[in-house]
């Protein structure tokens, strides 16, 4: 077969669906990478209009452009769009689209689920700009403190849309991150073993990991928050014995890492774009990774230093700003790896060097004044402060705008297949820069003048003036600079002039397909011996695209993939991908009606909406698999590889341990709230505590035994051909045993009484929701065993709900646990 014939037959077998209705369906990680990117950027151009009309408010005294309530909705609009509709799915379009590329697979890991986020990321963010258009947006502020953001200080409709729209386009960022992780994990070219990983790669880990663990609390603290308003329950109210500062914890138990999880995918882009722009290799790829490794795991430590000014004990306060200060040394790894990088080679100043060198001297800068505000005395000072404002914009925008524009030069010869022939991009670079410092430095001056944040308008003869008009000046060059950078990128992506196809001798594999890429990205798959594979064999994409490597052969028809082991990066089995479907944007609408019925307080869609989502989360699932056993087959060179169905731990299994992380940090998140709020709250502890009786306690702990003997019983019976039934029938029975004992819990307590009760009710819950899926689990696998989609081979949708059987057993003791035991003496 000639590399064109290949060619056409993988097309038609991957890509996606003429016309716009291939829009809809398509699972294919270009097309939903591509649409993630492009929605990122429409949201930062109206988070930059929105930055711009906060400008000209500040830029004159007394200024009649917004009235404080408009203010506050744009201030508080572009913080949110910033962080969570711009930063965040930017980094996702991005890894989506480069990912499978970069590392010499054909898709992510479960291409529905990628198709799923995006679109819960439209729905979410067409939730918060339709409050903006209506006037009635979000407006205490992009972190939402309460009692501000409770009924008692935004009595409208206006924080409900910040707490449900951002919850909503959590879930795309989850389900992204999961499926990164496990892309990473299994899905490489062979011979790619974890230490020839693009260093990219490792960032996107390291990134997901954090995406997985960081925004379970924020998850948290936003259901607790829409509980309290929606249905009085008093978790951050101090009259019934919740507290606020609770909010505060959640809040940066997620917002400090939001920090990083922002910046390393920057660093990634520079650890990849630098060395090839200075000729040379990344200097101590271990050491980055190790540097990286532990960003991610230090930052989880000091969310506490954006809390200094709450009346934090002194041991507290100093503990928490050492840690602080501490983070300046794997980031210093960092910023000295690159240094010796450029050291060693022969830097080009092409553009995105530019942009790496402004990122440099930018990011330097807020770092430093970051050290600053780690310092408690100073940060008592600068709180909340203009200060503030600029160091974060200098860590935002010179941390991640900045390489993200390095890495946009870098990857658009890929993204397009062009070369840039118009090259307004110098013009534009000096714009925002010029723009950039000339807003932000002034601005610290103006802080340090004691300017307050969020403030609507400046009195004249504060002595801010001058420096106001400035740094609005300042912006709109900035604006300028940003509108060229767009119309630049559009005319050289429009303007056909072929490009070759490695203009920057790069020797990662996403430049080893023909550019802009076929839905299928490889060809055939490649076998690597090192971390530049382009670098060691130059004729690579020709091999590739004559079908040289595995899986060349179209012949099957189906999507073929391959899974390698983690470590070693040895072939370890073939999976066959889903094709496109209307499965995910379905599922994601209806989804929406969860939190559209919470809005609009139409409570009854909420349980309409929950059933369709499990109804089609079964019909989804019910498709994948297979009624027979099958052969191993060759894929190529003479390996022949077993299918994913018939593996003990297949990629199905590795995603429910990642989601169950997620949902594991969340459940953590929970029982820290009941902690706190045990040990500081006002009003705590009520006068009864729960008294557990000996019912629920007895139905537990048999419902434990049930149910974990019983999936066991069912596994042991599948691996010897024998029906699952009786295991399958115990365990049903044990779920719902361990539900039972936490409806005890419900009848016993009411909801809104004290913050007590309310915390035991969402525990309780918790225990409940848990039980009820590993239910409806069970009974699927009984379903397909009696389809035949089971086998002694093919065990693998088994140990996935025993994974999930397992998780809610432990969750129930623990919640329940925690519930009952202070009850105990009483
Ligand atoms: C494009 C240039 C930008 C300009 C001129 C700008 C301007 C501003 C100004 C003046 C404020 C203070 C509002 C106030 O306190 O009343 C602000 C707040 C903020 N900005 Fe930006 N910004 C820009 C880009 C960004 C980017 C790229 C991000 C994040 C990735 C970001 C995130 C934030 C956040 C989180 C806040 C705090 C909002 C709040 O207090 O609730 N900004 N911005
Ligand atoms: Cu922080």
């Amino acid at each position: 077969m000639n590399a064109l014939r290949r060619h056409r037959a993988l097309e038609r077998i991957w890509g996606p669906r003429p016309g716009w209705r291939g829009k809809l369906t398509t699972v294919n990680n270009n097309d939903i990478g591509l649409m993630f990117l492009a929605l990122a950027v429409t949201y930062f151009v109206i988070g930059g209009i929105l930055a711009m009309l906060i400008r000209a408010q500040l830029a004159t005294p007394r200024s009649a452009f917004m009235g404080p309530d408009v203010y506050n909705q744009v201030f508080t609009m572009h913080g949110v769009i910033m962080m969570f509709l711009f930063a965040i799915p930017l980094f996702e379009g991005l890894t989506v689209y480069l990912l499978p590329k970069m590392l010499g697979t054909r898709d992510l890991a479960f291409p529905r689920l990628s198709a799923f986020g995006f679109w819960c990321y439209a729905f979410g963010g067409a939730l918060l700009i339709l409050a903006l258009l209506a006037g009635i947006a979000p407006d205490g502020g992009w972190f939402m403190y309460p009692p501000l953001s409770s009924t008692l200080g935004s009595p409208g409709i206006n924080a409900d849309f910040w707490l449900l729209g951002i919850t909503f386009v959590e879930i795309s960022a989850i389900s992204a991150s999961a499926e990164i992780v496990v892309t990473v994990l299994l899905y490489r070219a062979p011979g790619m073993s974890l230490d020839r990983l693009p260093i990219f790669a490792w960032y996107m880990l390291v990134v997901a990991m954090m995406i997985l663990t960081g925004f379970p609390p924020l998850i948290l603290g936003s259901t607790l928050l829409e509980l309290e308003r929606a249905f009085g329950m008093p978790f951050f109210q101090a009259d019934a014995g919740g507290d606020s500062i609770l909010w505060q914890h959640l809040f940066w138990l997620f917002g400090h890492p939001e920090v990083y999880i922002i910046f390393l995918p920057a660093a990634g882009v520079i650890s990849t774009v630098l060395p090839v722009m200075a000729r040379t290799t990344l200097l101590g790829y271990g050491w980055i990774v190790a540097a990286a490794v532990s960003l991610g795991i230090l930052s989880f430590g000091i969310w506490v230093h954006h809390m200094y000014a709450t009346g934090i004990p002194h041991m507290g306060l100093a503990f928490f700003s050492a840690a602080s200060t501490l983070v300046a040394v794997p980031t210093g790894v960092q910023v000295f790896a690159w240094i010796g990088t450029l050291w060693k080679g022969r830097p080009e100043m092409h553009l995105p060097m530019l942009w790496i060198l402004a990122f440099f001297a930018t990011f330097v800068m807020g770092g430093l004044t970051g050290v600053m505000v780690a310092v408690v005395p100073f940060d008592w000072q600068s709180h909340d402060t203009y200060f503030i404002v600029a160091h974060l914009h200098y860590v935002l925008v010179g941390g991640f705008v900045f390489p993200m524009l390095a890495g946009l030069y870098y990857w658009l010869p890929n993204f397009t297949g062009r070369r840039r022939y118009f090259k307004l991009g110098k013009t534009a670079f000096w714009l925002v820069v010029v723009g950039f410092h000339g807003t932000f430095l002034l601005l610290h001056w103006a802080g340090l003048l004691g300017m307050r944040r969020r403030i609507d308008h400046i009195e004249p003869g504060s002595g801010w003036e001058l420096i106001n008009l400035l740094a609005s000046i300042g912006g709109f060059v900035m604006a300028i600079g940003f509108a060229l950078v767009l119309i630049d990128v559009v005319v050289n992506a429009v303007v056909a002039v072929r490009g070759r196809r490695n203009p920057w001798q790069a020797g990662t594999l996403e430049w080893a397909m023909p550019a802009p890429s076929p839905s299928y990205n490889l060809a055939s798959i490649p076998k690597v011996h090192s971390r530049n594979p382009l670098h060691d064999d130059p004729d690579l994409p020709v091999r590739i695209a004559r079908g040289e490597g595995y899986l060349g052969d179209p012949g099957s028809g189906l999507r073929e993939i391959l899974t390698v082991e983690i470590a070693s990066g040895r072939p370890n089995s073939l999976v066959i991908f889903p094709t496109n479907s209307a499965l995910p944007i379905v599922m994601a609408f209806v989804t929406g009606g969860l939190f559209v019925g919470m809005l609009i307080k139409a409570y009854w869609l909420v349980p309409l909406s929950l059933v369709g989502v499990a109804a089609l989360g079964i019909w989804w699932a019910w498709s994948l698999g297979s009624r027979e056993d099958q052969d191993s087959r060759p894929v190529g060179h003479g390996l022949v590889l077993p299918p994913a169905t018939e593996v003990e731990r297949p990629p199905g299994w590795w995603g429910s341990l990642f989601l169950l992380l997620a949902d594991g940090v969340f459940f953590g998140s929970l029982l820290f709230g009941y902690a706190f709020l045990w040990t500081v709250a006002p009003n705590w502890p009520p006068p009864a505590w729960l008294e557990p009786g000996l019912r629920g306690p007895l139905l537990a702990l048999g419902g434990a035994v049930l149910a974990l003997g019983g999936i066991r019983l069912a596994d042991r019976a599948l691996r010897r051909d024998g029906g699952p039934w009786l295991g399958l029938l115990l365990s049903l029975a044990g779920l719902s045993a361990l539900g039972a004992a936490a409806v005890t819990v419900l009848t016993r307590t009411s909801h809104d009484a004290h913050a007590y009760d309310a915390t035991l009710w969402v525990v309780a819950g918790y225990v409940v929701f848990h039980a009820t899926v590993a239910g409806l689990m069970t009974v699927f696998l009984a379903l397909r065993a009696a389809g035949g989609y089971l086998s002694a081979r093919r065990v693998g949708e088994a140990r996935v709900v025993r994974l999930w059987t397992d998780y809610a057993v432990a969750v129930a003791l623990l919640g329940l646990g925690a519930a009952w035991l202070p009850g105990v003496p009483t």
